[in-house]
């Protein structure tokens, strides 16, 4: 049974990152969705309403979804992962996923880094895009699974009015 990671912010989770935990979920056996931090980013969402969004968004019956405060190398270990799944959007992304794996794998040398190739339609989206519109209140509707838009709406609506 090979198990794979699906790492990220998802702050919160969008269309681009849900297609990459489908396409990781057709290929391994077992999929951790796992919500790390990232030093570089201050997340919107706490890592418990990112786990709760991600939970609500996936019906996959290999995938599960956890949240670790630690190093994405360790936790692999934890977990028994042969795999990182990431998803590759632009040459930008490249390079810093390109670093990442190396770091990664100096780490944890039994851990493979995966990349899939996003998809046109998904090409432009991020989570940071996602914030932006929702905050000067934008149609989200296409990006994001429907059963989060509220939230995200309830959340963001009110900071962009906070900024005004
Ligand atoms: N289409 C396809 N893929 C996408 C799309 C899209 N539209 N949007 C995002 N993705 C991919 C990203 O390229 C990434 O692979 C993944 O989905 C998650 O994206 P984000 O933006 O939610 O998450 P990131 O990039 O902030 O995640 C960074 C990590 C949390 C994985 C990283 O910081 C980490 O590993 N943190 C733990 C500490 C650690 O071990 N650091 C590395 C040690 S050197």
């Amino acid at each position: 049974m090979i198990t794979a990671i699906c790492p990220g912010s998802f702050d919160p989770v969008t269309l681009g990152h849900l297609d990459i935990i489908r396409r990781a979920a057709s290929m391994f056996d077992r999929v951790i969705v796992a919500v790390m931090g990232n030093y570089a980013k201050t997340p919107c969402f706490t890592a418990q309403e990112r786990v709760a969004f991600l939970k609500r968004a996936i019906d996959l019956p290999n995938v599960e979804v956890d949240a670790f405060d630690g190093l994405l190398a360790d936790y692999a270990r934890i977990k028994g992962a042969k795999a990182l799944v990431k998803g590759l959007r632009a040459v930008s992304d490249f390079e810093y996923e390109f670093q990442m794996a190396l770091a990664n794998k100096r780490l944890n040398p039994d851990l493979e880094t995966v990349f899939l190739t996003t998809t046109a339609e998904n090409m432009f989206l991020s989570s940071s895009v996602v914030r932006q519109i929702a905050m000067y209140g934008g149609d989200i509707s296409e990006f994001v699974p429907t059963c989060i838009i509220d939230d995200i709406n309830k959340r963001l609506l009110k900071k962009g009015d906070d900024q005004s």
